[in-house]
């Protein structure tokens, strides 16, 4: 190995201090990456699978986001469809009904966690910065919606629909399949004219997986850098950590923690979650031991 002149080793530039090669930018400027995002759920739904029915009126929603953002959220994902697996199908006028009025009020930093083009072209219009694309431009209107407003694009692995995904998914490599899907994905915004700092890419734990596949997922989320976007995880009180614990969905709060502490140390750049204030802790704490 080379030395300097003085005879030293040459610097090593550890991940952790080096510049974040990622970047992410909104419509109102960069987001800095150099600590782990929160996005803090608000789902104005009746039957999500965790808080469905809590939020369904305007004004305690509201009241929630903003309870968020003062824990820490960053981001406020707003959602009027839930998508758990066998979830009912919202109609578009049902889904703008729902999230419209909360994104109008919340106002700040929100994004709209819609499959629709037209929710979403109505979310932005109203207010949010990023579009949350479960279906990963599912909605082929999508892509240039986004572009057109200048938006940001968070890009989920899905496999199946949420009326199917959990009958029996199969990968012969997860990791490998979901950076394929998302590879093509990327390429379908860069070529609709989204900018590279405007997008994220999500492995979707949960869609579309079984408990094996999402704790693989995680040992291995190292590997999803390798595409060079900001990298978003979403395990917050999911299947997967009850199936592990033997717990119900309301008894999730340590094990949650334990995957987001997966998730930060092992790249994780926005982590999606229910309870703000803990994985805040969490979060920061992790950041820390880099
Ligand atoms: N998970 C859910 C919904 N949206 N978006 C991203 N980017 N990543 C995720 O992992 C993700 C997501 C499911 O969780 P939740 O919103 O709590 O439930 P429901 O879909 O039943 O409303």
């Amino acid at each position: 190995m080379k030395v300097d002149r003085n005879g030293n080793l040459p610097a090593r530039r550890s991940p952790a201090h080096s510049k974040p090669s990622v970047r992410l930018s909104l419509p109102g400027g960069p987001l800095p990456l150099d600590r782990t995002l929160l996005l803090g759920i608000l789902n104005i739904t009746p039957d999500s699978f965790s808080d469905g029915g809590r939020w369904v009126d305007v004004d305690r929603a509201v009241a929630h986001g903003l309870a968020m953002r003062a824990q820490g959220a960053d981001v406020i994902d707003v959602g009027g469809e839930s998508t758990r697996p066998g979830a009912e199908a919202v109609t578009e006028a049902e889904e703008k009904r729902r999230v419209l009025p909360v994104i109008k009020r919340l106002g700040g930093l929100v994004s709209i966690d819609t499959s629709k083009a037209s929710v979403a072209e109505a979310a932005l219009r109203a207010g949010a910065a990023i579009v949350n694309d479960v279906s990963a431009f599912g909605d082929r209107r999508m892509a240039r919606v986004v572009a057109r407003a200048g938006a940001a694009i968070l890009l989920m692995h899905r496999k199946g629909t949420p009326r199917t995904m959990q009958r029996n998914p199969v990968y012969r490599d997860v990791v490998e399949e979901i950076l394929v899907f998302l590879r093509r994905r990327v390429k379908r915004a860069l070529s609709a004219g989204i900018p590279r700092d405007r997008i994220i890419v999500d492995p979707g734990i949960g869609f579309g997986k079984r408990p094996e596949h999402n704790l693989e997922i995680l040992r291995r989320l190292r590997e999803f850098r390798r595409l060079g976007f900001p990298i978003c995880v979403g395990t917050s009180r999911k299947n997967f950590i009850g199936h592990v614990l033997g717990r119900e969905v309301h008894e999730r709060l340590y094990g949650t923690a334990a995957t987001v502490a997966a998730a930060v140390l092992r790249g994780a750049h926005l982590v999606r979650v229910h309870d703000v204030a803990e994985m805040a802790e969490v979060a920061r704490m992790c950041d820390r031991l880099k």
